[in-house]
């Protein structure tokens, strides 16, 4: 595909498509239809509504809601403004929320209402910059001076044109979590949105006008981000929106009750797991899929081949990250090989290199770098972490991967200590210290254990002082409060000492070696 070059805003570019068929469906949520012609409006809208609350070119906007469609309408509204939306997990803590205003800088903040205690309080320990705030279905009073969405939309007019932004400047930020220190302002350009859509969302995915998508990743995923809006809103496709989270039942209601049914289906391997392993597994005739899509972690065979032959579908499995934005390496619709994460997404380079930086043999263990035109350009305000990842023309992925004579490659694990639960990243080193601020605890040492699906589970081993009682679920309860609840360890071990080096590291391996036994 050839990129647009020079003044390029992603906004306008979808809005421009669909100028002649406005009454399609672009969103279903919770609420009800919204067209393309109404996504458009109401964008615009908002864009007005950010300039006249003084926002400027460049500026950054926390975007903290709900999968709603307030959430495309914020997201295409900033990017029309040429202000940078900054969109965050929905899951985290104040202290979270906290950091990110401060490390963005965010002049305003556009938030679900029942979010908003916890940006709020988040605020009261920031010095933040946060001028506006607006508030998507509040639940309660608004306090002075936030705004409620659709008065927000309803006192200005749509605004005249898009800011005259370029492909290449920044579009949006993501936060991407490390094994250490806080999570990072990724930043994206505009245009490296539609080189998602161009590369995976109809170079691999063949997404059509017919499809109604539906993802069970959020919006502020960059997985749900394409999932959910570059690549349907690119190609004029319907999509379903959710604001709960996508526990089997709401997905089953989703895939069988709507009047359009999903077709499809973007999920992570643990959801596919739980799915085929409850009671209202919906039949065959009951849904409309024709393909799902896993990325997250790697999705084990016998996942896959169960779903298939319930469904007749294949569940195509690909890996991504939000530095790549989206999707470089994966199966195709029509070249499964179960087990497998398949062959590079044409477009993008893969590389697997040894520790001494040379490409390795097929069939030997390399870390895994890519090169794409959808690197981002750095993590705001992170020199070195932006040159570790960010190597020339390479990005580092930090995944070890193998290929075979055929070219697919399969997962062999991470080459740093990050965990990946459920599709989402969870630090080892954040859970231990978190589990060490508790008065009875000693130390404490954080794995992936496989379960019977051989889905990655997260385990703590905790030595206790001298002394002092804890029990398993008081120390679950405790990580819970302190840190986003999908963090806690769903297994507890308590043992008499960790397994060190002679310089006092705490081997890990070991502890994972004793749980393979
Ligand atoms: O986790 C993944 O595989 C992924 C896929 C698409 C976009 C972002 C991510 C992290």
């Amino acid at each position: 595909p050839t990129p647009p070059d020079g003044p390029f805003n992603f906004a306008e570019h979808l809005f421009a498509l669909h100028r002649r068929r406005g009454d399609r469906l672009a969103y279903i949520d919770d609420r009800g239809p919204l067209s393309y012609g109404q996504l458009e409006q109401r964008a615009r809208r908002l864009a007005a509504a950010l300039l006249a609350a003084g926002l400027r070119r460049e500026e950054r906007v926390l975007l903290l809601m709900l999968d709603t469609h307030d959430w495309p309408v914020s997201f295409l509204g900033c990017l029309y403004a040429g202000v940078v939306p900054v969109a965050v997990n929905t899951l985290l803590t104040p202290a979270d929320y906290a950091y990110m205003l401060e490390h963005s800088r965010a002049q305003a903040a556009l938030v679900s209402g029942a979010l908003l205690p916890a940006l709020q309080s988040g605020m009261e320990t920031a010095s933040h910059e946060l001028h506006t705030t607006i508030v998507s279905q509040p639940v309660a009073p608004l306090r002075a001076g936030a705004l409620e969405f659709e008065a927000a939309l309803a006192a200005v007019q749509p605004a005249p044109a898009p800011a005259p932004t370029t492909g290449d400047e920044p579009g949006f930020w993501l936060y991407s979590s490390g094994s250490t220190g806080r999570p990072k302002g990724t930043v994206h350009t505009q245009r490296n949105l539609w080189w998602t859509t161009e590369l995976y969302g109809k170079g691999v995915l063949a997404l059509t006008d017919k499809d109604v998508c539906f993802s069970a990743a959020k919006l502020y995923f960059a997985y749900g981000l394409g999932n959910a809006l570059s690549f349907p809103l690119s190609v004029g496709a319907c999509v379903v929106l959710m604001a709960e989270r996508p526990t089997p039942d709401a997905v089953f209601k989703r895939w069988t009750e709507l009047q359009c049914r999903p077709t499809v289906f973007f999920g992570a391997p643990t959801g596919f797991a739980g799915m085929l392993a409850s009671p209202r597994l919906p039949q065959r005739a009951d849904v409309a899929l024709r393909m799902c899509s896993s990325a997250g972690e790697a999705l084990p065979a016998e996942i896959a081949e169960r779903f298939k032959a319930r469904f007749g579908v294949d569940i195509v499995d690909g890996i991504g990250s939000t530095e790549m934005l989206h999707v470089f390496l994966s199966n195709r619709p029509d070249d499964v090989r179960y087990g497998t994460t398949g062959k590079p997404v044409p477009g993008y380079d893969i590389e697997l290199r040894g520790e001494d930086g040379a490409p390795v043999a097929i069939g030997e263990v390399g870390d895994l770098y890519i090169r794409g035109p959808s690197a981002a350009l750095m993590y705001w305000g992170n020199r070195d972490k932006t040159r570790e990842t960010f190597q020339g023309g390479w990005t580092k992925s930090g995944d070890k991967y193998v290929r075979d004579g055929d070219g697919y490659y399969t997962y062999s694990g991470r080459s740093d200590d990050m965990l990946k639960v459920s599709g989402i990243y969870v630090s080892p080193f954040e859970v231990e210290s978190t589990l060490m601020q508790h008065p009875s605890v000693l130390e404490a040492a954080v794995i992936g254990t496989p379960d019977a699906d051989g889905l990655t589970r997260t385990k703590a081993f905790v030595v206790l002082k001298d002394g002092q009682q804890a029990d398993e679920e008081q120390l679950k309860a405790f990580v819970k409060e302190r840190l986003a609840p999908y963090k806690y360890p769903r297994q507890i071990a308590f043992i008499a000492e960790l397994p060190k080096t002679a310089t006092g590291k705490i081997q890990r391996f070991r502890l994972r070696e004793q749980e393979a036994r």
